[in-house]
């Protein structure tokens, strides 16, 4: 019979996991606190844009494989796909994990695996392991021969997809899994066989955790690398994109490209858990974190600048997402560049972000309007380009004499 997994955390992880592995033959559960997304789900659609991601969850939910509800059910696998972000401290806030693992506490049985796919600190598989224990004290992770009919099986394996690309790195690329016991990793590694065709790489929980934290704090800091070439450059007046593409010529130097800041979820997140784990460790990881961050203030001093050249300055901001040809604003450097523009009432914003619909809550401002980016750029005196969107890669370079340029991702060169 097909195994039963319930998936808690319907988002850009669990909601393609979830229909994945139902498609792949797996009876699965979804649980989500987000009554909309659950009733969009079950009606066949989805509440976030993913390329093919809705052709999926449609295949899944009318294959009857798929079913999903507010609150999770019994499985034999429960897979927590849920947020991890940090408080106004910068300290990681694990209240989702753990309402999510009460949630599934009193539905465990025996036998079962637990699999935590966020991106977590150090240490949260072994919490997660404890906060069922304690509350199900009958149940436990002794490996010892006599406690084996009660025992439970925990591990992490953290999700590594990139926004764009989910459901094919879904399936390709290779898995860190870490158990919190030998055992669980082994259980882990079966269940993941049947559905990824990546390597799969066994470890414990805690280098699982670490290694995770690794990958995205390298990236944060070799972009902080290509925003610190940005600042030089402006300085020494150099275009700093022709620097990068000449200095990558060199087989053994891969410069990333600077741009308005760092976003999402998790590559502006996760050095944070690094940095509150070990603070006198980790003083170019907090670094980096500071350059990066400082660059949305420092593109504000730009614009602002060059609008009072003009009595009543017009800027066309184009892109709101936190990076190409995706739907998500999650912790957006250009969100924030926009917010901080009208907080300065720097001048009248037009917005072109041709991935939503309306402005996000904060954006609903009397001298911020959403327009097509043919108009936007035509009614402004500076053009702000924020995203590399594919289409505005398009934009006619025409539409853009006369007018002031502040390029922030180098689309234009
Ligand atoms: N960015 C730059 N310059 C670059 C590359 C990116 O400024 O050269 C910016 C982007 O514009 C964006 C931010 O960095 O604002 C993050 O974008 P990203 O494409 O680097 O990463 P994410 O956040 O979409 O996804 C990352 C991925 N991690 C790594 O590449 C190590 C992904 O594989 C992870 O699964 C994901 O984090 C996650 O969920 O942790």
């Amino acid at each position: 019979m097909a195994k039963k997994v319930c998936v808690i955390g319907l988002g850009y992880i669990g909601l393609p996991t979830a229909s994945l592995l139902a498609i792949k033959g797996f009876q699965v559960h979804g649980a989500d606190v987000n009554r909309h997304a659950v009733d969009l789900i079950n009606q066949g659609e989805v509440h976030i844009y993913e390329p093919d991601l809705d052709i999926m969850v449609k295949a899944a939910v009318q294959s009857g494989q798929l079913h999903v509800s507010c609150e999770p059910v019994e499985a034999d696998i429960f897979v927590l796909a849920v947020p991890t972000p940090f408080q106004d401290d910068q300290r990681p806030d694990l209240s989702y994990v753990h309402q999510a693992t009460m949630s599934i506490a009193p539905l465990v049985k025996p036998g079962n695996l637990i699999i935590l796919e966020s991106t977590s600190p150090v240490g949260t598989t072994e919490k997660i392991t404890r906060w069922i224990v304690e509350s199900r004290p009958e149940l436990n992770v002794s490996e010892s021969l006599h406690s084996i009919c009660s025992r439970i099986y925990v591990a992490h394996c953290p999700e590594r997809v990139m926004p764009g690309q989910i459901l094919r790195e879904l399936v390709e690329n290779d898995r860190i899994i870490g158990g919190i016991d030998r055992p669980s990793t082994e259980k882990a590694v079966e269940f993941y066989r049947q559905f990824v065709s990546g390597n799969l790489l066994e470890t414990n929980a805690r280098t699982a955790e670490m290694a995770k934290l690794t990958e995205n704090s390298f990236r944060d800091v070799n972009i902080a690398f290509a925003n610190e070439l940005s600042l030089i450059c402006d300085h020494l007046d150099i275009n700093v994109w022709e620097l990068i593409r000449l200095a990558n010529h060199h087989p053994r130097v891969h410069i990333l490209q600077p741009g308005p800041g760092v976003g999402g979820h998790c590559i502006a997140v996760d050095p944070w858990f690094l940095v509150d784990a070990a603070p006198e460790q980790t003083k170019l990881i907090h670094t980096a974190r500071a350059v990066n961050d400082y660059k949305p203030g420092y593109v504000v001093e730009r614009v602002a600048e060059k609008a009072a050249r003009f009595k009543e300055p017009i800027i066309a901001c184009l892109g709101l997402t936190f990076k190409a040809n995706i739907d998500d604003l999650r912790e957006s450097p250009s969100v924030k560049i926009v917010e901080h523009l009208t907080r300065r009432q720097v001048g009248k914003l037009n917005i072109a972000e041709p991935h939503i619909q309306e402005l996000p809550g904060t954006l609903q401002l009397e001298h911020v309007s959403l327009m097509p980016t043919d108009e936007a750029i035509k009614k402004s005196d500076i053009v702000l380009l924020l995203v590399n969107h594919d289409v505005f890669h398009a934009i006619d370079r025409n539409l853009l004499k006369e007018k002031i340029v502040i390029d922030t991702r180098g689309i234009l060169n």
